[in-house]
């Protein structure tokens, strides 16, 4: 039977992950920590810092956790603006869950590392899984950081760490965490709502995103994978959809006709400039099977559908 820990699990990813993982394996065996108290009844919760080792420990031998699904961060946009807390939260929160792993024998962790471990060098167009890794954001740093240590902790300890390297992740039913894709999120509550929206980005910049359900799928889809299938372990690229933000207003408009959109881009700029456009995913479709199941398309219109119905 499967006890797991997301921590992070208010956030974003969280909060569409764990019930996802409750329908699973059941409400009481899926514990969500997070170091900000819920708004809604999450239960079981934990408040729990992950730079607190300690209560790291309890909550693992309390719960009787074997997996754990390590979602909180610092996101990229924020990590910039703080990189002493992007460090603490992203490297040594890691060094943390990997610890404890360590310790108590874990069976699985589940740590998403992201596009952003990707830097000005690596080739931008159909990335290769293993290729160049010079990140200019302490974000990406860490997430390449991650990146090895789950590797280490796998090859020395014979710790079960995997990760995919998500894009940028967009739902409708969550707000992100402070991240540069943040936009493809916000934009739809700006059009929903009849309100003009600034995007922080150039019209032009094209990035490599996925609709949430995808991106359930694909860390799930990891976790369940036989070992033995497994080339790479913690770096898997995932390619859904490729666009700029004007590609993502002209199928918001198919809806929304008269949406008023004005570009005015910001230190962000800079983090997206030195992020690929798209992924080679061929190692994660080989190894194990991965597809993703969304594009733009079916994306947009699945999103106008849900917001507004839950905008009324
Ligand atoms: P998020 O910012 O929405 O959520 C992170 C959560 O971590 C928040 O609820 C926050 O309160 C919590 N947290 C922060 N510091 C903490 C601490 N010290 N102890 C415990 N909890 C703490 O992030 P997300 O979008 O859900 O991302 C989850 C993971 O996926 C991260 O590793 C992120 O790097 C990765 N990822 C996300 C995206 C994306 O577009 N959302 C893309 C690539 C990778
Ligand atoms: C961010 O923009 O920081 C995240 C990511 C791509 O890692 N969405």
């Amino acid at each position: 039977m499967k006890r797991i820990l997301v921590t992070g699990g208010l956030g974003q990813i969280g909060s569409n992950l764990v019930p996802f993982l409750r329908n699973k394996y059941g409400k009481e065996n899926v514990i969500v920590g997070d170091i900000r108290e819920p708004s809604d009844d999450v239960s079981p919760f934990v408040k729990l810092d992950i730079l607190d080792k300690k209560s790291l420990e309890k909550v693992i031998d309390e719960y009787d956790i074997d997996t754990i699904y390590h979602l909180a961060a610092i996101l990229s946009a924020k990590g910039e603006q703080n990189p002493q807390l992007a460090f603490n939260v992203n490297i040594l929160g890691l060094y943390n869950i990997l610890e404890v792993g360590r310790e108590f024998s874990l069976e699985r962790i589940m740590v998403p590392s992201s596009i952003a471990a990707f830097g000005p060098e690596t080739p931008k167009d159909n990335t290769p899984n293993d290729t160049v890794l010079r990140p200019r954001t302490m974000y990406g740093i860490s997430k390449v950081t991650g990146e090895l240590l789950g590797l280490y902790y796998w090859e020395k300890y014979g710790l079960d760490v995997r990760g995919v390297r998500y894009p940028g992740i967009i739902s409708w039913n969550a707000m992100p965490g402070g991240g540069t894709t943040d936009y493809a999120v916000e934009i739809f509550h700006y059009a929903l709502r009849g309100e003009k929206y600034v995007c922080f980005l150039k019209e032009d910049t094209v990035l490599p995103m996925m609709y949430m359900p995808d991106a359930i799928k694909a860390l799930t889809s990891l976790a369940e994978a036989p070992s033995e299938n497994l080339i790479h372990r913690t770096d898997f690229n995932v390619q859904a959809m490729s666009f700029a933000p004007k590609d993502l207003v002209e199928e918001i408009r198919k809806y929304i006709p008269d949406f008023e959109v004005e570009y005015k881009p910001d230190y962000r700029q800079k983090i997206a400039d030195s992020w690929p456009r798209s992924l080679d995913d061929s190692a994660a479709r080989k190894e194990w099977g991965w597809k993703a199941d969304y594009d733009m398309k079916s994306m947009v219109k699945d999103i106008i559908k849900n917001l507004s119905r839950k905008m009324g």
